[in-house]
């Protein structure tokens, strides 16, 4: 059984099943497969092909989990874009990916971004939501084949059964590195159904589960754990177009049995339950909580459980290696502070810098090998032989073994790399963007550490001549302006500190450990 037939199996098995519902509308398992073999027919119909990319820029909407099947049944090679995104981040990855379509709802903000950027070689087809429902608000710059999905969708269904190989591509997820723009992890069928499988297995996932899905679809906690999760356990995901405390509550009460989230959304549900204690029991009918892409404070945990009776279960990951660490399932054997041990689908170990396996309590490099490791960054041969030693892929995430053999997360190697909100950041990404200001010679982003966010992200600057004369605050307000449109707006720095200038070590290196922040 190939991984594609794996993802299918509830569709072949159980096709009046409900898998996915919004607001009100909901798909079966059979509708989606129709739909998708609809779209793919109409994507084949363009000329797209197997292993083509189609860049996809939809917010959470149903049509979106119909457009990620469809470019698996096409063939062709699935490619989220954040749709906070602005178009520097934007264009970057329509042209590294190469995407010879992408898709927009007609009237969005990201969707104007893609309609005014100049010509992309291989950017052929602009596929919009509805048919000349809503004119554009834009006309393309380039010249673009603009079709609707609707349109796509009235095509004859596919012929034949889809078909593919492990090892093809299913997915670039773009993610932040420590060099400026963000790179390309390919994710073969191979990795993302090994691990979604061990992972759902082992958090017991069933198909009378109902998945409260309020995170976004376009990185690898909602889109591979949620939406591939629920394909191969064939259970129900009821998704959410984005997070709000309440309405997370109240689909836990109507019924909802798993919620994940990253550490910001359950700060946030705390805040719910200490403003109304009474919510408490509505959540304590569900059967598991996880939480994941950045570290869940043990006062989180506690205070979590106090209000519901759940230990919330924390894991591990990153777009390269997808979910590799995890607590166990039973509750009692959930730890606080901790990430738990390896996930079947690989092999995770913490090691020193000969490569040897920490002892316990030694901090070392969380290293990874196996089924669920990506199979390289896209047109970047020299990035992927770096970050991989020996058959192990490099993690750059340092971690130390408790005395109970559980993985303790314990941080970054480098400072450059951010995480605030559940989102992985490059430092470096910010400070090309923000040295780009005609006002300022130097700038270093760093993250703080910051009790909603996980840490938020500070920006130190030497300023030119006149513009020294502006106090921090302008400073961030400038910025505000400056990087609006450019980058999300999650990456624009919430701290300005103007320094007269960078500190630095004897051969020029900005030390950014060493600047003094005022707090
Ligand atoms: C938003 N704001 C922020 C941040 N994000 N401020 C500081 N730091 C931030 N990180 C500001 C906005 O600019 C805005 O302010 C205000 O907060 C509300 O913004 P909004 O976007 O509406 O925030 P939100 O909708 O409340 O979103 C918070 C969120 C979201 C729900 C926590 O960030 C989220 O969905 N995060 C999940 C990310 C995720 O899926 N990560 C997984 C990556 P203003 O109005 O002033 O502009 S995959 C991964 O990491 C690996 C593989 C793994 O292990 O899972």
């Amino acid at each position: 059984m190939t991984a594609l037939d794996q993802l299918r199996a509830h569709i072949t098995a159980r096709p009046e099943a409900i898998a996915f519902t919004l607001e009100g509308s909901q798909l079966t398992f059979g509708e989606l497969d129709a739909a998708a073999r609809r779209y793919a027919a109409g994507l084949a119909a363009l000329g797209i092909a197997r292993g083509d990319r189609v860049a996809c820029l939809l917010g959470t909407r149903l049509e979106l989990v119909i457009a990620l099947l469809g470019a698996y049944y096409a063939g062709a090679v699935h490619v989220p874009i954040n749709t906070r995104y602005g178009q520097v981040e934007i264009e970057h990855i329509l042209r590294d990916s190469g995407a010879r379509a992408v898709l927009i709802a007609e009237g969005s903000p990201t969707g104007e971004i893609v309609c005014a950027l100049s010509p992309i070689e291989t950017l052929q087809h602009l596929i919009v939501l509805h048919a000349a429902a809503e004119p554009l608000s834009v006309t393309p710059r380039a010249p673009l084949n603009v079709v609707s999905l609707d349109h796509l969708l009235a095509a004859a269904p596919m012929a034949s059964e889809p078909r593919c190989d492990d090892e093809d591509p299913a997915m670039f997820i773009y993610t932040s590195g420590t060099t400026g723009q963000s790179k390309g992890v390919v994710l073969p069928y191979r990795a993302i159904v090994a691990n979604i499988d061990a992972l759902t297995r082992l958090w017991r996932w069933r198909e009378d589960d109902r998945l409260v899905l309020a995170l976004p679809l376009f990185h690898v906690h909602g889109l591979c754990i949620g939406v591939h999760g629920t394909l191969l356990r064939g259970c129900v995901a009821e998704l959410h177009r984005r997070f709000d405390p309440d309405a997370v509550i109240q689909a836990i009460a109507a019924g909802g049995t798993i919620f994940m989230g990253v550490p910001t959304m359950y700060t946030r549900l705390l805040r719910a339950l200490d403003a109304d204690p009474s919510k408490g029991a509505a959540l304590g009918a569900a059967r598991l909580f996880t939480s994941g892409s950045a570290a869940l404070s043990a006062a989180s945990f506690e205070a979590f459980e106090r209000h519901t009776g759940h230990r919330i279960l924390e894991r591990y990951g990153m777009s390269e290696t997808l979910l590799t660490v995890s607590n166990p399932y039973p509750p009692e054997e959930r730890k606080p502070g901790t990430i738990g041990f390896p996930v079947a689908s690989g092999e995770v170990l913490v090691v020193d810098e000969e490569g040897s396996r920490c002892a316990v309590g030694e901090p070392g490099e969380i290293v990874v090998r196996g089924d669920s490791v990506m199979q390289r960054y896209w047109n970047a041969p020299e990035k992927t032989a770096a970050s991989f030693r020996d058959g192990w892929f490099l993690t750059g995430d340092v971690a130390r073994y408790d005395d109970e053999g559980y993985i303790v997360h314990m941080g970054r190697r480098s400072v450059d790399m951010i995480k605030s909100g559940g989102y992985r950041i490059s430092a470096r990404e910010i400070e090309e963007c923000v040295a780009l200001h005609p006002d300022i010679e130097e700038v270093a982003v760093v993250g703080r550490p910051d009790p909603e966010w996980g840490q938020r992200i500070a920006a130190a600057l030497v300023t030119r001549g006149g513009a020294a004369e502006r106090s921090p605050e302008a400073w961030a307000e400038e910025l505000r302006g400056w990087l609006e449109g450019r980058l999300a707006s999650y990456k624009r720095p919430r701290q300005v500190m103007c320094c007269g200038e960078l500190p630095r070590n004897a051969l020029g290196k900005i030390q950014k450990h060493l600047l003094a922040w005022p707090d």
